[in-house]
């Protein structure tokens, strides 16, 4: 049998919707037994289950516990960064003029190429680590900067190796189709031909938890997307998509008839969008940090998700182009100012919703069954967590039932 552990002296944020009425599903005086890497029990610590024998126990001093934070949208491997374009921007260029003119995503691509597997492991390590001090346990990783075979395989090695070497749990997603490289200069259609060729054997190599493609008008058309998407589909991995951010090209419908994991950004999203994604099941993820840094006007239809009942996932999008940004706690905070997010709907968006947006449904909560990904908070109320910016109020994080160092 394997150890209990016994955490005790904590208040539990459990987020689970039978525990009380206002959604935190909030236990005064908590207490919660780990077995191994799951949660076997948890409730009031006087409930405490008889005759266990813990064989370790955890005071944890009256802190706040949380699920363990979810970062669902990120591209964290990449050469370089693009400071000079954000100055650029700030004397009067826009994205996708610097895009058009093969700045943007190219410039990132260049870099990457240039980088070294080693180095581009040890720039996506710090910033895996940024995210998991404010109590990230479960990350997406995007490739998307290399667009070679090549290195795109590099890129989702090192996302791979991340997941190996540090306490977090890593889902890569394949995004080859994120920009025409060079090489493909007005040859769209024989880039879409080269990135589904390339991955059966990506995905042979283990490489590819999820496809995702930027259905744009600076990137990719409808068609292209869905060829994209029908390779992954005969390949049995599922998808997401990066839709509606800059114009609407009905991207979000096309991939809810693909039965899409999330569709992020949506701030172009129409209502048949919407209808479609509620029908697939599939999550909205929003990048509060991408709109704050490109200075978005256009809001995502956050009260038509909301009524439709879609549930909204928040992410960093950290990219070195729009959401520089390693803050996921920040992020939660924006959606509430920027997009009038509730703190509760906020704090689902980094966790359970997260969790929905990888397809994973085994954490997001504090319930029996689930994954002991757990974090504890210097804060007396789980509200806090959107509420307090540029401050980590991360005590201790708890990732598959061991407590990192
Ligand atoms: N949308 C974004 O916001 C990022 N990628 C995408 O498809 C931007 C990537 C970049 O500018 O480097
Ligand atoms: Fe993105």
């Amino acid at each position: 049998m394997t150890p209990l552990t016994l955490w005790h002296n904590a208040r539990i944020a459990t987020l689970d919707p039978r525990m009380g009425t206002d959604g935190w599903g909030l236990i005064e005086h908590g207490a919660l037994l780990t077995e191994g890497a799951h949660i076997a029990w948890v409730g009031q610590a006087g409930d405490l289950p008889q005759g266990l024998a813990p064989s370790r126990t955890v005071d944890l001093g009256r802190a706040l516990l949380t699920p363990g934070l979810i970062d669902c949208h990120t591209h964290l491997v990449y050469g370089g960064h693009r400071a000079a374009e954000f100055e650029m921007r700030l004397n009067g260029a826009s994205y996708e003029a610097i895009a058009r003119a093969g700045g943007g995503i190219r410039a990132s691509v260049a870099a990457t190429r240039a980088a070294s597997e080693e180095s581009l492991f040890n720039m996506a390590s710090r910033r895996a680590r940024a995210l998991m001090a404010e109590g990230v346990t479960t990350l997406e990783i995007k490739s998307g900067y290399g667009l070679s075979q090549e290195a795109e395989a590099r890129c989702l090695r090192v996302a791979r190796r991340l997941g190996r070497a540090l306490p977090v749990e890593v889902h890569t997603t394949f995004l080859g189709a994120h920009a025409v490289p060079p090489e493909f200069e007005g040859r769209v259609d024989d880039y879409i031909d080269a990135v589904c060729a390339w991955m059966p054997g990506l995905h042979a190599q283990g490489l590819i938890d999820a496809v995702d493609a930027f259905c744009e008008n600076i990137a990719f058309s409808p068609a292209q997307t869905q060829r994209v998407f029908e390779t992954a589909q005969r390949l049995g991995l599922p998808v997401k998509l990066h839709a509606e951010q800059l114009s609407d090209q009905g991207g979000a419908a096309l991939a809810a008839s693909f039965n899409a994991l999330s569709c992020d950004h949506l701030e172009h999203l129409s209502a048949a969008g919407i209808a479609a994604m509620r029908a697939a099941g599939t999550v909205a993820v929003l990048l509060p940090g991408a709109y704050y840094f490109l200075r978005e006007t256009k809001l995502p239809p956050i009260e038509a998700l909301r009524q439709a009942g879609v549930p909204m996932a928040l992410s960093t999008d950290h990219n070195p182009g729009t959401s520089p940004g390693l803050s996921l706690l920040l992020m939660a905070n924006m959606a509430c100012t920027l997009f009038r997010l509730t703190p509760l709907e906020a704090v689902q968006g980094i966790t359970l919703h997260a969790a929905r947006a990888l397809g994973l449904k085994d954490r997001g909560q504090i319930i029996a069954g689930q994954r002991a990904d757990l974090v504890a908070w210097d804060l007396q109320h789980p509200n806090e967590l959107a509420y307090w910016f540029g401050h980590n109020p991360c005590l201790h994080v708890i990732h598959n039932g061991v407590q990192r160092p």
